[in-house]
This record gives C-alpha cells, sequence and structure tokens, in this order.
C-alpha cells in the first residue's frame, strides 16, 4: 500500500515518541503503580513508554486514585519498584553494564545517567555519565549523525556503593534527560543490586 506524503506526516505525529531504556528492561507500571499514582498516570505511561514528566502531574492530580508522595513523579515518573521486581539485575562493583535508548523524537538538551537512591531520590556519588549539553541534537538526529554512544553505551558499577544498593529497590540506574528547548524531561529506570564488598 502507498501512503502520501500527507497520510505519511500524520502517522509519524501519531507516533508520539521521545525516548526510553530499551535494555536492560526498564520499569514499567502496573499494579503497584496504579495504587500509587492513579490509572491516568499509568495508562499515559503504557500508551507512550517515552512520554515525558511535565504531562504527568496535571493528568494526576484529576485523578482521585493519585497520592502524591507515594506515586513521586520525579523518580522512574512515579513507577514503582513492585511492578518490576520480576526484573532486578545483579551487578558486582566494577562490573561494565551496557545500555541501550530507544530515542525517537530528539530534543537537544542535557543528559545523565545516575544511580538515584530512591528513598530520598538523591543521585548517588557522580552520575555515570553525563552529557552537560548537545544530547540528542536535532540536526545530528536527523543527519543520522547523532554520536552512537548517545543511545548505546556502558557503564561502569562503582566499587564504592558498600551495602547501599545491596537491597532491591533501594536503589535505581536511571536515564535522565532534559530537552531544553522542548522542556520535557524524560526518565527511565533499571533495578539492580550490587552485593556488599
Ligand atoms: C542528572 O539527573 C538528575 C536526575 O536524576 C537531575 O536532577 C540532574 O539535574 C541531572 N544533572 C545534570 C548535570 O544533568
Ligand atoms: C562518544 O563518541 C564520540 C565520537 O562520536 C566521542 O567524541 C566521545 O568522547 C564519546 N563519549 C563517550 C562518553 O564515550
Ligand atoms: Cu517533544
Amino acid at each position: 500500500m502507498l501512503f502520501t506524503l500527507l497520510q505519511i506526516a500524520s502517522l509519524a505525529a501519531l507516533a508520539h515518541g521521545h525516548g526510553y531504556i530499551s535494555t536492560p528492561p526498564m520499569r514499567m507500571p502496573g499494579d503497584a503503580t496504579t495504587a500509587a499514582c492513579g490509572k491516568s498516570v499509568v495508562a499515559d505511561i503504557v500508551k507512550d513508554k517515552t512520554s515525558h514528566v511535565e504531562g504527568l502531574p496535571e493528568l494526576a492530580a484529576k485523578d482521585s486514585g493519585y497520592k502524591a508522595a507515594q506515586c513521586n513523579l520525579w523518580l522512574c515518573r512515579g513507577v514503582q519498584f513492585a511492578d518490576n521486581a520480576a526484573n532486578v539485575q545483579t551487578y558486582k562493583p566494577g562490573e561494565t553494564v551496557e545500555i541501550k535508548i530507544a530515542l525517537t523524537i530528539p530534543h537537544v538538551g542535557s543528559a545523565n545517567v545516575s544511580i538515584v537512591d530512591t528513598k530520598t531520590n538523591t543521585i548517588v556519588g557522580q552520575p555515570l555519565l553525563s552529557w552537560p549539553s548537545g544530547y540528542a541534537d536535532e540536526r545530528q538526529f536527523y543527519g543520522k549523525t547523532l554520536p552512537a554512544n548517545q543511545t548505546d553505551f556502558k557503564v561502569t558499577i562503582p566499587t564504592t556503593l558498600d551495602a547501599k544498593c545491596a537491597t532491591a529497590g533501594d536503589c535505581v540506574i536511571q536515564w535522565w534527560w532534559y530537552g531544553t528547548g522542548a522542556r520535557q524531561t524524560y526518565e527511565s529506570c533499571i533495578d539492580f543490586t550490587v552485593a556488599a564488598a
């Protein structure tokens, strides 16, 4: 079947998307997230795995099932650990981990990949990788010159965590990207443990 340009343009608009972690498996919402964030937030993320955080608070506020503190939209878009308990990765101190990003629509900005303490939503130590600017540049993306290491990269698990991330759910590896012009934040999380040395 042939598509006209107009049809292709409208299909592209429908296939709305920005980015998410495709490997290892990222947290996706289920019953625990519904209980914390309400049905509307869950439906939005299920419909669009790449949806940005800024679109969620308004949606959540209208939902009687939303419990702001428990949901914590600015950590992993509110997606709860219990929904990803089957996908906890086991890493060793010093191990190299490959992470792949499905980046579908670019917005130039900054990004980092960090271990985040889920109780306080603070970065543990320094980001594992950081792009202070120039991440997901539209010109490079559409010119097919986006550096491959923006969407397929390796991080090294720190050797200084001790028991900090020994318990599943205490820490996540979060990929965080902020498109400066679009003013949109994207977050995906990997659950993991590192046994105390
Ligand atoms: C890194 O990511 C965190 C979210 O985990 C964000 O709050 C912070 O501003 C980012 N830092 C930089 C330098 O991009
Ligand atoms: C990513 O690749 C570019 C070349 O495309 C290189 O200049 C840069 O140092 C690499 N960055 C990282 C974090 O490996
Ligand atoms: Cu956008």
